[in-house]
C-alpha cells in the first residue's frame, strides 16, 4: 500500500509501513516516536489510527466532576490536591454536602441539559468508615437514577477494600449493588517501580493497580487508564508503561480510554520542575495513540492540557476532550490555568472548527446525540 502523504525521515518509515499494516508496535517503536525531532509526522502517524477507530467522531461528555476530600494519608510528592487531617484548607463532604454539589450542577451551564456522569475522586480518609462511601454512592443513585456513576480511582478501591475487610471482587461487587458504573483512570501515574517509589511511595505497585483493574474487568465493569508524565520519569518508563496497559487490555478488553495527564508543579513537593510543553502533551497523546492499538479512545483532559492544545490534539491521536467538569480541584490546587468548566456549547464549537464531528457520549461512549 502506497497511502504515503509525508516523505517520512528518522527511522519513522517502518513504523509507517507497521501503522498502515496495522502491525503491533515494539518498546523500540515507542522510544524512537518519543525521540523523533519530526512531530507533525508523529502526529500525521496516529491520526491514521485515530481515524481508523474513531473515523472523524469526535467525543465529549457532559459531566460533573466531584471530590468528596482532600485528607490524604498517601500524600504523593506531585499532588497539590491532598492535606493532612487538620491542615488548613483540608475538608471532607458529608453525604448532605455530596448531594448539595450534585443538585447545583445536575444542569449545565446553560441550564438545559442534565449531567449524563458524576466523576467522583478522593483522598485515601483515615477514618471514613467503609459505609459511609457506599452510602454516598447509593443516595447519588437514588437521586440520579439516570446518571453513570464512575467513582474511586485503583487506589481508592484497593484502600477501601483493606477497611471492608472483603477482596476486591466483593468491594466492586458491593459498590456495583450501590449504584457504580464503572472506575475512573486515576492512581497509575508511572508503573516503574523506582520512579513511583521517589514520586508516590505509599501508593500501591503499579502491579497492583492493574490487578484492580483486571478485577473489575473480569466482573465485567469498565475502566479507564492514566499515566502521569512530565515529571522525573524517563521515555523508557513511559513506554514501559503503555505495553503494560496494552498487555492488560489483550487480556480483558476492558477499558475504555486512555488519558495522560500532565504534571502540574506549582504547589507540589516537585514545583522545581517546569510545566510541560505543548511538544511534549501532543506527542505524549499521539504516541499513545499508536502503542495503544487495543485501547478504542484517547482521551485529551482539556483543563490539564488547555482547550486550545486539546481542540489541536483532534488530530494528534486524540478522539475524545472530556467533558463540562464544572469544578475541578486537583489541577487547579497544583497551578492549572485553564478554566473550571466548558459548556456543551463551547466543546461543540471547538470541535467542529477541528473539522470533527461532535458526538455527545455517555461514559460507556454510547451516543446521546449525533446530530449536534
Ligand atoms: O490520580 C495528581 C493526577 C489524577 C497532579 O478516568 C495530577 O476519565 C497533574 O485520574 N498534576 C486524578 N496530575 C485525575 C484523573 C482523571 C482525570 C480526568 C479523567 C479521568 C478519567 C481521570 O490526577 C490522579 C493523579 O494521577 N494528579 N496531582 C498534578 N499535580
Ligand atoms: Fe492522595 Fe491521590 Fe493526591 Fe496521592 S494523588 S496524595 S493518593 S489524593
Amino acid at each position: 500500500m502506497s497511502a504515503q502523504l509525508y516523505p517520512l525521515r528518522n527511522g519513522l518509515k517502518e513504523i509507517e509501513e507497521k501503522v498502515i499494516h496495522s502491525q503491533r508496535l515494539s518498546f523500540e517503536d515507542g522510544v524512537t516516536l518519543f525521540n523523533s525531532p519530526e512531530l507533525l509526522e508523529v502526529g500525521y502517524l496516529a491520526n491514521i489510527v485515530r481515524e481508523r477507530k474513531n473515523g472523524n467522531n469526535a467525543y465529549f461528555i457532559n459531566n460533573r466532576h466531584i471530590n468528596h476530600t482532600n485528607i490524604c494519608i498517601n500524600r504523593c510528592r506531585f499532588c497539590a490536591f491532598s492535606k493532612d487531617k487538620g491542615e488548613e484548607g483540608a475538608y471532607a463532604m458529608t453525604i448532605e454536602d455530596v448531594l448539595k454539589s450534585a443538585r447545583e450542577y445536575g444542569v449545565d451551564l446553560t441550564g438545559s441539559r442534565r449531567v449524563s456522569e458524576f466523576h467522583i475522586v478522593g483522598g485515601l480518609h483515615p477514618d471514613l468508615p467503609f459505609q459511609y462511601y457506599l452510602n454516598m454512592v447509593g443516595a447519588l443513585h437514588r437521586e440520579y437514577p439516570d446518571v453513570h456513576i464512575q467513582a474511586f480511582t485503583a487506589v481508592e478501591i484497593e484502600y477501601l477494600s483493606r477497611l471492608a475487610g472483603l477482596s476486591i471482587r466483593d468491594t466492586l461487587i458491593e459498590f456495583r449493588k450501590a449504584g457504580l458504573g464503572s472506575l475512573p483512570g486515576g492512581g497509575a501515574e508511572i508503573f516503574a517501580e523506582g520512579v513511583r517509589n521517589k514520586v508516590c511511595p505509599e501508593k500501591i505497585s503499579g502491579e497492583d493497580w492493574l490487578n484492580v483493574h483486571r478485577i473489575a474487568h473480569q466482573i465485567d465493569m469498565r475502566s479507564n487508564a492514566t499515566m502521569l508524565y512530565g515529571h522525573i520519569e524517563t521515555i523508557e518508563d513511559r513506554v514501559d508503561h503503555l505495553i503494560k496497559l496494552r498487555g492488560l487490555q489483550d487480556d480483558t478488553g476492558g477499558f475504555m480510554s486512555f488519558i495522560p495527564l500532565a504534571f502540574h508543579p506549582k504547589n507540589t513537593e516537585l514545583d522545581s520542575f517546569s510545566k510541560t510543553t505543548g511538544n511534549l502533551d501532543l506527542r505524549v497523546l499521539a504516541v499513545s495513540r499508536l502503542m495503544l492499538d487495543n485501547f478504542p479512545h484517547i482521551k485529551a483532559f482539556w483543563i490539564m492540557i488547555g482547550p486550545k492544545l486539546a481542540q489541536i490534539s483532534l488530530s494528534f491521536g486524540v478522539d475524545d476532550i472530556d467533558g463540562t467538569v464544572v469544578e475541578e480541584k486537583i489541577t487547579h490546587s497544583a497551578g492549572a490555568e485553564t478554566g473550571q468548566s466548558l459548556s456543551r456549547d463551547e466543546l461543540v464549537k471547538m470541535i467542529k472548527e477541528a473539522g470533527r464531528v461532535p458526538i455527545e457520549r455517555d461514559t460507556l461512549y454510547n451516543s446521546l446525540n449525533s446530530s449536534l
